[in-house]
């Protein structure tokens, strides 16, 4: 099976939801590439008009400059469309986000999309979040220790997100904690505390804010809202 295949699929479909003189959100990691991709090819080829965008990530504003996208800083104006990738999808929608370690600039973007479409393969589909992935967290590096020793005592265990023998820094010069939890524990639940642990500047849950997403699969494309 061909995954990075299924992640086009699913991020040309989201594609499609963008006109001419729209602002646009975009998000980061292998999926969203491909969105960034596509968007650029139709700016290029004059198929949309008066894009502009805000990226979630310096990888991406690179990229989607590199495609031809006018890229923007963020303000306080709504996005008509933001796609991003996932790393978890429940039912409702609710997600886990950041294993690319941008989930901070992915939150502050995609909160002010009327429109939040969500793209992925079928692997990233879960029936509860936490079942697979880790809860990246994101932490200020001062005191990082007794921040991770806040989150362990709200039952987190796990590590911090390496880059080699080095912690791995954010775009926001911050740390990421990969948090997991006894089975069972309900995350979405467990959003508020972790949110309201002191040293934590945001988490990778994203509840209630994808309106749609593409998943792909080898049988097709399935669109969940
Ligand atoms: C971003 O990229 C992240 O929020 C998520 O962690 C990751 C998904 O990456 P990929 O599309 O490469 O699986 O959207």
């Amino acid at each position: 099976m061909d995954l990075e295949a299924l992640k086009k699929d699913a991020a040309l479909r989201a594609v499609t939801f963008i006109r001419s003189g729209m602002r646009v959100g975009l998000g980061t990691g292998s999926t969203a590439k491909y969105a960034i991709e596509e968007l650029g090819r139709k700016v290029t080829s004059g198929e949309l008009t008066g894009i502009t965008a805000v990226a979630t990530s310096e990888a991406s504003d690179a990229l989607a400059r590199a495609v031809g996208i006018t890229v923007e800083d963020l303000d306080p104006r709504p996005f008509d469309v933001a796609i991003d990738g996932a790393d978890e999808i429940d039912p409702q929608l609710n997600l886990i986000k950041g294993l690319g370690g941008a989930l901070l600039r992915e939150k502050l973007v995609e909160i002010q999309a009327r429109e939040f479409i969500v793209i992925a393969d079928h692997t990233k589909i879960v029936t509860a979040l936490g079942e697979k992935a880790p809860l990246p967290i994101e932490v200020a590096q001062f005191g990082v220790v007794s921040t991770t020793e806040r989150l362990r005592a709200l039952g987190a265990t796990g590590e911090l997100r390496m880059n080699g023998d080095r912690p791995f820094v954010t775009d926001n010069g911050n740390f990421i904690f990969h948090a997991r939890f006894p089975a069972g524990h309900d995350l979405t639940a467990a959003e508020r505390s972790l949110k309201g642990t002191l040293g934590v500047v945001d988490t990778g849950l994203f509840i209630g804010m994808a309106t749609r997403a593409f998943v792909a699969a080898p049988e097709g494309v399935r669109e969940l809202h």
